[in-house]
C-alpha cells in the first residue's frame, strides 16, 4: 500500500515538472504585442536563449553594433551573463540572434522582419532603425510572457514563427509639455524608455509658454533666468541648459525618436514677454504669470527687435535638434490682430526655413502662407485642416476628442481638463484618422500625435495617469493597419500590459473597461 502511494506521487510530481520544464511558450499568434504587427505566422516550436546565446550582426556598421549592445543589455536581465556579441557578416548561425541589415532598401524604411526558429531567431530589415523596431517586438515577446518564459534559472523560452511588420504612418508622436510644469532630464528619459517600447518615433516638446521658458537660449538668457523661474500654481519652474537638451536629444535618437522642439508663438509668450521688455508693443514687462487661462499674450508682430529674437531662438534650437522638424506653435493668438497673425507666421516660416527645419504649427497657422511641405497640427478646427491641404501642406492628426491626453477619463478623475472631452480608454482607440474630416484622406496625413498638456500635472506619476494606457492604443493607431484593429480583440491584448506596466514602475490608469492581469 505505502509502494502504491509512493508510486503515485512520484509519478504526479514528474508529471508536474515535466509540465514545468517541458511546457512550450504561448503560440506566437496567440501574442498580445502593442501596436499589433502586421502579419504573424506561428510554427509551433520554440526556442530556448540561454547564457551560450550568442548575439551576432552582419556589418562593420557602428549603429547596428549599438542595437547588438542594446540586445545584450536586455536578455542579460533574465540570463545574467554578458552575451558574446560578433560581426558576422556570413549569415546567421545556430544558438545565436542575429541582426542582419539588408542592402538596397531605402535607408529611413522602419519595415522588419523577426523569424524565430528552433534554432536562432533572425531580425532583418533595410535600416537600423527598422533593427530598432524589430528589438521591441522581440523585448515585448518576452516581457509579455512574464515570469513564465524563465525556464531555469538563465533560461528563457520563445514561441517560433514569423513576424512581418511596418509602419501605416512615419510620424508617430507624443507631445510632453514642459513648460506649464517643468519636468526634468531623468523624468523625459524615463518617459522615452516606454515611448520606444510602442514604437513611437517622435517626441513633441512644447518648451515655452505664457508660464515658462525651458530652454536656455545664450543669445538671451533672461529667457530662462526669468521666464523659467516659475510654472503654474508659482512652483519654481526650471530649465533645460543647452548640454542637457543635446543630451536628451541623444537619448532619444539612440531610442530613434525624434525631438520635435516647439516655441509656441506669437501667443503663449508671457513668459518671454516678462524676461524682455522690448518684446512688448508697449516697452513694458509683464508680471509673470503662474495661472490657467490662454490667450492672453503677443509678441510684438510689427517690431524689428522681436524677428531678431525669433531668428536667434530658432538658430540656436535648430543647432541642437538635427531631426526635421521645428514647431512655431501658433496656437489661440486671440490678441494677436489676424493680419498681424499672417504677417508673422509668414516672416517665421522663412526664418525656420533658412535654418533648413520644416516649420510645424497648430492648425491656426492655415490662416498664412503654407506650402507643400509645411506641416499643421489639427488638433480643433476641420476648417483650418483643411485649408492647410488645400495650400499643400500635410497634417498631424491630435484631435482633442481623441487624443489628448490632459483630458479626464471620467468625471471622477482626479488630474486633467475636460474642456474637449472624457476619453475613457476604449475612446481614445476606436477613432480613424482618415475618417475624421470630410475631405481629409491618407494622403494628407504625416501622423498622428498625442499631446499631454502639463496644467495639472506635477510628477512622473501624474504623467504615468493620464498618458498610460491611452497612449498606447494611439501608438497602434499610429502603426498598425486600421482595418485589424477591433476594441474587443485589443482589450485582450492590453490586459496583458498592465504588468509590463507595473514592472516599468508605471503608474497607469486601471480602466474598468479591461480586465487587467497581475
Ligand atoms: C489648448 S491645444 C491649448 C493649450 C492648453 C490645452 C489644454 C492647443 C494648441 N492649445 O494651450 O494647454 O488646450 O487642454
Amino acid at each position: 500500500m505505502k509502494i502504491t502511494i509512493r508510486l503515485i506521487m512520484a509519478i504526479m510530481a514528474g508529471i508536474m515538472l515535466n509540465a514545468c520544464t517541458e511546457s512550450i511558450p504561448a503560440n506566437l499568434e496567440n501574442n498580445s504585442i502593442i501596436p499589433k504587427p502586421l502579419t504573424v505566422i506561428a510554427s509551433g516550436g520554440s526556442m530556448e536563449i540561454s547564457k551560450r546565446t550568442r548575439i551576432l550582426y552582419s556589418s562593420d556598421n557602428q549603429e547596428l553594433m549599438l542595437l547588438a549592445n542594446q540586445m545584450n543589455d536586455f536578455l542579460n536581465v533574465y540570463t545574467g551573463v554578458q552575451h558574446k556579441i560578433q560581426l558576422n557578416e556570413k549569415g546567421p548561425k545556430s544558438r545565436s540572434i542575429f541582426l542582419e541589415l539588408l542592402d538596397g532598401g531605402p535607408s529611413s524604411s522602419e519595415e522588419y522582419r523577426l523569424a524565430i526558429s528552433e534554432k536562432q531567431v533572425v531580425l532583418s530589415s533595410p535600416s537600423t532603425e527598422g533593427i530598432f523596431r524589430g528589438i521591441q517586438t522581440f523585448r515585448q515577446l518576452i516581457l509579455l510572457e512574464g515570469p513564465e518564459v524563465m525556464r531555469t534559472e538563465g533560461t528563457i523560452r520563445i514561441p517560433t514563427g514569423v513576424i512581418e511588420d511596418f509602419p501605416e504612418y512615419e510620424y508617430r508622436g507624443t507631445m510632453l509639455d514642459v513648460s506649464r510644469h517643468f519636468f526634468g532630464p531623468d523624468i523625459v528619459k524615463t518617459h522615452i524608455d516606454l515611448l520606444a517600447l510602442y514604437k513611437i518615433n517622435v517626441l513633441h516638446l512644447h518648451l515655452s509658454d505664457d508660464q515658462g521658458w525651458r530652454i536656455e537660449i545664450k543669445s538671451w538668457p533672461k529667457l530662462t533666468e526669468i521666464g523659467g523661474s516659475t510654472e503654474v500654481g508659482g512652483g519654481e519652474g526650471g530649465y533645460y541648459t543647452q548640454d542637457e537638451y543635446k543630451d536628451i536629444v541623444n537619448y532619444a535618437a539612440e531610442r530613434y525618436i525624434t525631438i520635435v522642439p516647439e516655441i509656441d508663438m506669437p501667443g503663449h509668450t508671457n513668459a518671454a514677454l516678462a524676461s524682455y521688455a522690448e518684446l512688448n508693443c508697449d516697452g513694458k514687462a509683464p508680471s509673470l504669470y503662474t495661472g490657467t487661462r490662454v490667450g492672453f499674450s503677443t509678441l510684438c508682430t510689427h517690431k524689428d527687435i522681436t524677428y531678431k529674437f525669433v531668428d536667434d531662438v530658432v538658430r540656436e534650437i535648430s543647432g541642437m535638434s538635427p531631426g526635421p522638424y521645428f514647431h512655431i506653435g501658433g496656437d489661440e493668438s486671440h490678441v494677436t490682430a489676424l493680419p498681424d497673425y499672417i504677417y508673422f507666421i509668414d516672416s517665421v516660416r522663412q526664418i525656420v526655413k533658412s535654418h533648413g527645419k520644416i516649420m510645424v504649427g497648430w492648425d491656426e497657422i492655415s490662416h498664412a502662407g503654407l506650402e507643400e511641405g509645411d506641416v499643421a497640427q489639427y488638433w480643433a478646427s476641420s476648417e483650418n485642416a483643411l485649408r492647410a491641404v488645400e495650400k499643400g501642406a500635410k497634417l498631424i492628426i491630435s484631435p482633442a476628442k481623441q487624443c489628448y491626453l490632459d483630458m479626464k477619463y471620467d468625471s471622477t478623475t482626479r488630474l486633467g481638463l475636460n474642456w474637449a472631452a472624457f476619453i475613457e480608454v476604449d475612446d481614445a482607440y476606436t477613432w480613424d484618422p482618415v475618417k475624421l474630416v470630410d475631405g481629409i484622406g491618407r494622403e494628407h496625413i504625416l501622423g498622428v500625435e498625442s499631446p499631454l498638456w502639463g496644467e495639472t500635472i506635477e510628477t512622473i506619476d501624474d504623467i504615468g495617469y493620464l498618458a498610460f494606457p491611452r497612449l498606447i492604443g494611439h501608438a497602434e493607431i499610429g502603426w498598425s493597419r486600421a482595418d485589424s484593429l477591433l476594441w474587443d480583440e485589443y482589450r485582450s491584448r492590453l490586459r496583458v500590459h498592465g504588468k509590463l506596466l507595473d514592472k516599468f514602475g508605471v503608474n497607469y490608469y486601471r480602466s474598468g473597461l479591461v480586465d487587467w492581469m497581475d
